[in-house]
């Protein structure tokens, strides 16, 4: 066995092989390679901080909305028709590639497989996956460009979503082009003890290490450097949940190129205060993150003299990093925080129970992907139109947001008011939905419509493709 026992007392993580005798030698390799991956040093200090590494409550009296083009801005440092453009061009050289983030599992919505493979296309049921791979493919086609797309996974999810790329033809997407990487894991934890928690007598507790991951993941896995070797220079990002995210939009990646960031982020106005979004905030200059979950409501509830959220910026998850950016924080000594959360972790005891506890009994350890904010010497934030870009999958029907049913009603909404400002009218009760190789924005909808004699009415559902 090459764990040195030694190693574990260490760390007063011994308990780990109290069972080793009882395990046949499959079952011990496995445990062996689990244990090898783990750092134990990294694992002591993080178990030893204290819960509250950050005073959020003090972060939140500093936090100030962050400096950011907003949708009603009357002098903008770019134009739109100039950040466009300098997205295209970047496009049509090839410079932009795609990140998906897909490790989490859809516990909310109580959706066993992978979220991605949740059909939500009102008409066509088109799975999230198939959506976001339609957009690339349409935006690919009228850039005449190739991007990589790199979805990452954990492993909760990689197996189901490697079948499931594999028997839908990699949704449209070309071989060479598709890239599925699987993030790390980390330890859960005893909160009171700090020691490793076995799953089984012979299983390491293990969870996702937070979407933050990915940028170890990405390195890990050869994916920066894939990207550097086709000469990518920004690559856009989105969670996997969002079906209206605009995948590599030539206007965010101008104003990322334009504002010469290293990080641009997409944000929309809160719905309301306690929105369980991110705030993107400014705090002593630096644009940062505090998560709805650090937010004390005092102060999400402020307000400017105007009646409106003084604290307005929420994350949507879409961002647009410079590949060299990324590897510079892959170079970086620490790279990201690790955050810590209390959960309830199942776990076997000393007397080789398996124990289900009824309360938060463990620490996971988790990056934040938007901790990169913080560390990027150039920072930019650009608000866009929620009703446009933002509709996530995350709670089962019957929530009272952010359910399949509120996601199909924003994506159907958003399709018919292209149609109707392009002239088309609509029977009562009418659901459409538009393939992005049909049109993929408002502009091509209008132009679509043109090239038809006479007005358009739909009487019944329809997918236009
Ligand atoms: C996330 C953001 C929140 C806001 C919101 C928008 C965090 C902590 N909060 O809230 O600020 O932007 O999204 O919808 O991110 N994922 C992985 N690996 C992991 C964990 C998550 O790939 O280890 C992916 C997951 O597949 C999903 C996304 O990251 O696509 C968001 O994860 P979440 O649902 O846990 O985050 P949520 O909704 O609490």
């Amino acid at each position: 066995m090459s764990i040195d026992p030694k190693t574990l007392a260490q760390f007063q993580q011994g308990h780990l092989l109290q069972f080793w005798p009882e395990l046949s030698p499959d079952a011990q390799r496995a445990l062996t390679e689990q244990l090898q991956q783990i750092d134990f040093p990294l694992l002591h200090k993080l178990a030893s901080q204290s819960d509250e590494a950050v005073d959020w409550g003090e972060m939140a009296t500093k936090a100030e909305p962050p400096p950011a083009v907003k949708l009603d801005d009357p002098a903008p440092p770019f134009s739109v028709h100039a950040a466009r453009a300098a997205g295209e061009a970047a496009l049509r050289a090839g410079q932009v590639g795609m990140i998906l983030v897909a490790g989490g599992q859809g516990t909310r919505l109580g959706f066993n497989p992978p979220k991605g493979m949740f059909p939500i296309g009102p008409v066509s049921h088109r799975t999230l996956f198939q959506m976001h791979c339609d957009r690339l493919v349409a935006i690919m086609q009228r850039f005449a460009t190739s991007i990589p797309m790199y979805i990452m996974t954990s492993p909760a999810t990689d197996g189901e979503t490697r079948s499931y790329f594999d028997e839908q033809n990699r949704c449209g997407l070309s071989a060479e082009q598709l890239q599925i990487f699987c993030q790390g894991t980390m330890p859960a934890v005893d909160a009171k003890t700090g020691q490793i928690l076995l799953a089984d007598k012979g299983t390491v507790a293990l969870s996702p290490d937070g979407h933050g991951g990915l940028v170890d993941a990405l390195d890990r896995h050869g994916c920066l450097e894939d990207a550097r070797q086709r000469g990518i220079e920004h690559i856009y990002y989105a969670q996997v949940d969002n079906p209206l995210a605009q995948l590599c939009d030539p206007e965010l990646i101008g104003y990322h190129i334009l504002s010469k960031s290293q990080l641009t982020t997409q944000v929309v106005k809160k719905r309301f205060a306690t929105e369980r979004v991110g705030n993107v905030v400014s705090i002593g200059g630096k644009v940062q993150i505090i998560e709805y979950s650090d937010l004390p409501e005092t102060a999400a509830q402020q307000t400017l003299p105007d009646g409106s959220l003084k604290l307005w910026a929420g994350n949507i998850a879409v961002h647009v990093f410079d590949r060299s950016f990324l590897a510079d924080v892959v170079a970086s000594a620490d790279g990201l925080p690790f955050h810590r959360a209390h959960k309830k972790v199942p776990y076997v005891d000393s007397n080789g129970r398996m124990m289900e506890p009824s309360a938060p009994n463990a620490i996971k350890f988790e990056r934040f992907v938007f901790d990169l904010l913080p560390m990027a010497e150039r920072a930019f934030v650009v608000e866009g139109d929620a009703a446009q870009i933002f509709a996530p999958v995350k709670n089962a029907d019957g929530a009272q947001v952010d359910t399949p049913t509120h996601t199909r009603q924003a994506i159907s909404g958003l399709h018919r008011q292209w149609l109707e400002e392009a002239g088309a009218e609509f029977a009562a009760g009418v659901t459409v939905e538009i393939h992005p190789a049909w049109a993929l924005d408002a502009k091509e909808v209008g132009s679509k419509l043109s090239e038809l004699s006479g007005p358009v009415r739909f009487q019944a559902d329809t997918y236009l493709r």
